[in-house]
Order: C-alpha cells, then sequence, then structure tokens
C-alpha cells in the first residue's frame, strides 16, 4: 500500500489551523469550563490535526443565558428587519471571500474532496444566507376575517421563537451548519450551535465570520462537544425554545424525549433510504451515471443516498455493469488533492459500521459486483461497492449503511402501485428518484412515493429555494425554502374588539 500524503493547505487555511481553537460564547472566544479537550483526525490519514474544547453542561448553560439575553434585551431584540436582512447576506459574501478556505478545511476536517467542497458546500451554503436573507424583510402576518358577532379587528404577527439549539452531523458541517443558522437569523432568533465532534472546524471559523460580520454578542455561540454531554444538555435546556437536529434517527428520537420536560419545538432531519428507480424507457446513460453518484457521492454519507437502487428487469444487468463500472472510476485519496473523487469515511465508527454492513450483505448472500474491502491499511477508506441480488429481508436493503454500498433489486412488474410498493418498503421517507423518459411515469411516481423529494432523472440535488425533510422516520418538518421560516417563527393572533 502506498502512503496517504496530506497534500498542504493554502496560507489561509494553515493559518486557522496553526490557532488555538476555542468556543464562541457571548461574543467571546473561551476555553471549556472544565478545561478539557478532545482531538480532531484527518479521515485520511489518522493524524491528530486539533484539539478543540469539550464543552458540556457547564458551558451550554452559559451560551443559553447569553443567548436569552441577546434575545431579550441585546441590541438584536431591536433590530430593524432590514439590518437582519443584510446582516445575514453579508456572511454569504464572507464566507464568498473565505471560499478557498472553507473548502480546505472541509476536506481536511471530513475527508470529502475538496473540488466537491468549494462547489457544493461552500457554494451552497453562501446561496443560504443569501437566500434565507430575504426572508428578514418577508415575515408577514395576515388580515383575518372573523364570523364572531361584532365588529372585529382580527390580524397574525410572525415572531421569532426564540432561543434556538441547533445539533449538525459531520457528514456535510458547514452546510448544514449554513442551512440551520441562515433561517434562524433571518427570523431573529439567537442560537446555541453544537456541531458534530469530528467535524467542528468549518463552524468555528463561520463562528468568527459571524463575528466579523457585525452580528452583536450572544446571537451566536458555538459550544464544541459530544452528544451524549453537550448535545444532551442544549436538547434537555429548559431556557431553549426550540431545538433543531439532523443526525441519526436513534438520536433523533432521544431529542424527543428530552424535548418533552419543557415542550420546545422539534424539527428533525434524520436518516434515509431513499430509493432510485430506473425505468425500462430511462436513458439508460444519464441513469448509470446519475444513479452512481447517488450512493458515491460524498462516499455515500449523504441523508439522501440512492441506497437502494431498483432496476427494471430488462435494464438490470446495464445498470448493474455501469453503475460497477462508474465505481471502478473513481479516484480513492486524500480528500485535498483536487483530482481525487472518492475520500475515506468520516470516523473509525463509520468505518468500522459500513465495514460490519458489508460483512452482513456477504452472510446474506448478496452478489458482490465489486468492491466490498476497506481500501489500503490507513484512513478509513473503503471501496465503492455494488450488491446484486439483493432483497428486502437483508439488512443491507432495511437499514442505512451511510457509506459506499449500493444494494440493486429488480423489478418487472408494470403496475406503478407495485413499484411504489418497492419503493415505499422502508421506515424512511427522505428522497428518492425516477429515472424514466415518460411525464406520465414520471409525475404519477412521484405522486405514489411517500418521500420528502421526489427528483425526475437526478437525485442528490438541493436548493435553497426547495423544502427539504422527511416522511416517516426521516423527521420531522421541512429546512429550506418558505417552510422553514415556520419552525423559528411563532405565530400570534391580535383580536381586536371595536
Ligand atoms: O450520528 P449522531 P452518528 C446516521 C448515519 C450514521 C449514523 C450514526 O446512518 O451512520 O447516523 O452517526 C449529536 N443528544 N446519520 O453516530 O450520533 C452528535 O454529537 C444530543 C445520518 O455520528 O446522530 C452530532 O452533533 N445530541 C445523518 C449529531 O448528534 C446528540 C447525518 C449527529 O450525531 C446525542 C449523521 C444526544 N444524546 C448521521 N448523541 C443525516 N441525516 O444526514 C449524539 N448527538
Amino acid at each position: 500500500t502506498i502512503a496517504i500524503r496530506r497534500p498542504a493547505l493554502g496560507s489561509a487555511a494553515t493559518a486557522f489551523m496553526a490557532k488555538k481553537h476555542q468556543m464562541l460564547i457571548d461574543g467571546k472566544w473561551v476555553d471549556a469550563r472544565s478545561g478539557e479537550t478532545f482531538s480532531v483526525e484527518d479521515p485520511a490519514t489518522n493524524e491528530i490535526i486539533a484539539h478543540v474544547p469539550a464543552g458540556d453542561k457547564a458551558d451550554i448553560d452559559l451560551a443559553v443565558a447569553a443567548a436569552r439575553r441577546a434575545f431579550e434585551t441585546g441590541p438584536w431584540s431591536r433590530i430593524s428587519p432590514k439590518d437582519r436582512q443584510r446582516l445575514v447576506w453579508s456572511l454569504g459574501d464572507l464566507l464568498e471571500r473565505h471560499a478557498d478556505e472553507l473548502a480546505e478545511l472541509e476536506a481536511l476536517d471530513n475527508g470529502k474532496p475538496v473540488t466537491n467542497a468549494r462547489r457544493d458546500d461552500v457554494q451552497g451554503s453562501i446561496d443560504m444566507f443569501r437566500y434565507m436573507a430575504g426572508w428578514a424583510t418577508r415575515l408577514n402576518g395576515e388580515q383575518i376575517q372573523v364570523s364572531t358577532p361584532g365588529n372585529w379587528h382580527v390580524y397574525s404577527l410572525r415572531e421569532p421563537v426564540g432561543v434556538v439549539g441547533q445539533i449538525i452531523p459531520w457528514n456535510f458541517p458547514l452546510m448544514m451548519a449554513a442551512w440551520k443558522l441562515a433561517p434562524a437569523l433571518a427570523a431573529g432568533c439567537t442560537i446555541v450551535l453544537k456541531p458534530a465532534e469530528q467535524t467542528p472546524l468549518s463552524a468555528l471559523r463561520v463562528g468568527e465570520l459571524v463575528t466579523e460580520a457585525g452580528f452583536p454578542d450572544g446571537v451566536l455561540n458555538i459550544v464544541t462537544g459530544f452528544g451524549e454531554t453537550a448535545g444532551a444538555a442544549l436538547s434537555l435546556h429548559p431556557d431553549v425554545d426550540k431545538v433543531a437536529f439532523t443526525g441519526s434517527t436513534e438520536v433523533g428520537k432521544i431529542i424527543v424525549r428530552a424535548a418533552a420536560g419543557n415542550l420546545k419545538r422539534v424539527s428533525l432531519e434524520l436518516g434515509g433510504k431513499s430509493p432510485a428507480i430506473v425505468f425500462p424507457d430511462a436513458d439508460l446513460d444519464l441513469a448509470v451515471a446519475g444513479t452512481a453518484s447517488a450512493i458515491f457521492y460524498n462516499q455515500g454519507q449523504c441523508c439522501t443516498a440512492g441506497s437502494r437502487l431498483f432496476a427494471h428487469k430488462s435494464v438490470y444487468d446495464r445498470i448493474v455493469e455501469g453503475v460497477a463500472a462508474e465505481a471502478g472510476k473513481l479516484k480513492l485519496g486524500h480528500g485535498l488533492d483536487p483530482s481525487v473523487t472518492l475520500g475515506p469515511l468520516v470516523s473509525q465508527e463509520q468505518h468500522t459500521r459500513v465495514t460490519g454492513f458489508l460483512d452482513s450483505g456477504r452472510q446474506e448472500g448478496a452478489e458482490i459486483v465489486t468492491g466490498g474491502k476497506v481500501h489500503g491499511n490507513q484512513g478509513y477508506f473503503v471501496e465503492p461497492t455494488v450488491l446484486a441480488q439483493t432483497n428486502r429481508t437483508m439488512r443491507v436493503v432495511r437499514e442505512e449503511i451511510f457509506g459506499p454500498v449500493v444494494c440493486v433489486q429488480s423489478f418487472d412488474d408494470d403496475d406503478l402501485d407495485a413499484v411504489a410498493r418497492f419503493a415505499n418498503d422502508t421506515e424512511y421517507g427522505l428522497s428518492s428518484s425516477v429515472w424514466t423518459r415518460n411525464l406520465k411515469v414520471a409525475h404519477t411516481m412521484a405522486r405514489k412515493i411517500r418521500a420528502g423529494t421526489v427528483c425526475i432523472n437526478t437525485h442528490n440535488y438541493g436548493d435553497p429555494a426547495w423544502p427539504f425533510g422527511g416522511y416517516k422516520q426521516s423527521g420531522w418538518g421541512r429546512e429550506m425554502g418558505k417552510e422553514v421560516m415556520e419552525h423559528y417563527t411563532e405565530t400570534k393572533a391580535v383580536a381586536a374588539r371595536l
């Protein structure tokens, strides 16, 4: 095996990495109260690249108190919608100015290819701040017509929900921060953000940019730490009005129970096992490239990953061979190498999890068309894998693997209800794709699939204007679009008897 070497960072990312990393509480950069830190690893080389504060309940308490003060009495509580809009927009500008640095931090910390990080994660985050900036000046209530006897003037107000706890995962560390921060800031909330322990770096850099943009102290607080300590304290906190979570379905359920204490509002974006369905009349070149990307993009660590691939019997062989050939074209290596197209998984834990699923697929009789093994002896690489001849009873088909592993099944039914039953045979309902040239098939399937997103001849695509979220155990609520503003505002009815 050739040793994986880490390509050099640019000067801006180098400078950031050389700094002491602290948490942002009430506008100040601080250590954890306990003084404890934890280490951050380069998943391609296993080298320790940083130490960050191990925040826990004591730090969450301070951060929530700062967010509460900022919300109730700070300058933020009196800011005009126009000024909020300007500040949120300027965050997009700052991200753009530091785009290459942020892309490098993301590739280093998460392992993802830097080219993708720049094009998708960083650009998607810039776009999110700019889109959400527009909502700051558009949060109107309504005048309401009533039938109650008498002379009434009734209207509604939209008010920020208050102090928001945001707990985010490691698969798109920067973009998940942007998805959470942008609407909350546009709505006028104050925030305690807890990044994933695997990938805290880009969020800390965003914290610096939030300060540079001129947001008042306490509007955004960032506590780095583990889920069971900092995350749990945030979701249990009695003075947090809402918690927004993206992560595993298992932890999503823990968050719901924790939120019951003060009945804080909860939005959840959880796991998926999304189907990609190829019909016989599909553009097969497009379908092969698209369904391969649907599972291999971001090392398969996408909540929307097209991990159950259904191919009509008449095109099954072509799809299986085609997707396996696409897997063969991927270049594995360090994410900071611009020619790399498949990086390592994020952590030892994910590596163990994904290789465990590979063993399970093998034991349950899936055919390994390509891949199926660990790659190299350094970093958390696994080969892009195509498992054919899979069926609904196998663990690899039922559970979210969150790695570059696709399970292919064939169907020979022309009845769309039957095809939809295959697609819907999962406890999840986040995303899906249908590959066909037939408009009737495409739009009929769009109605029959029980998932928050149905893509037609594409997969893993998103836009700030598009409501995103899950049916069933994939979550509660929608992020992005106008829908997300519902999560960050309360509606108040004002009734005047004239
Ligand atoms: O997720 P966790 P993990 C899925 C995917 C993956 C699996 C496990 O299948 O293989 O989850 O990943 C915080 N109270 N997804 O274990 O634990 C944690 O610190 C409060 C899908 O890494 O859910 C981190 O910030 N918070 C997913 C965040 O939750 C807690 C993306 C997510 O970590 C907590 C990631 C607790 N008790 C994983 N425990 C997607 N939907 O995209 C943990 N956390």
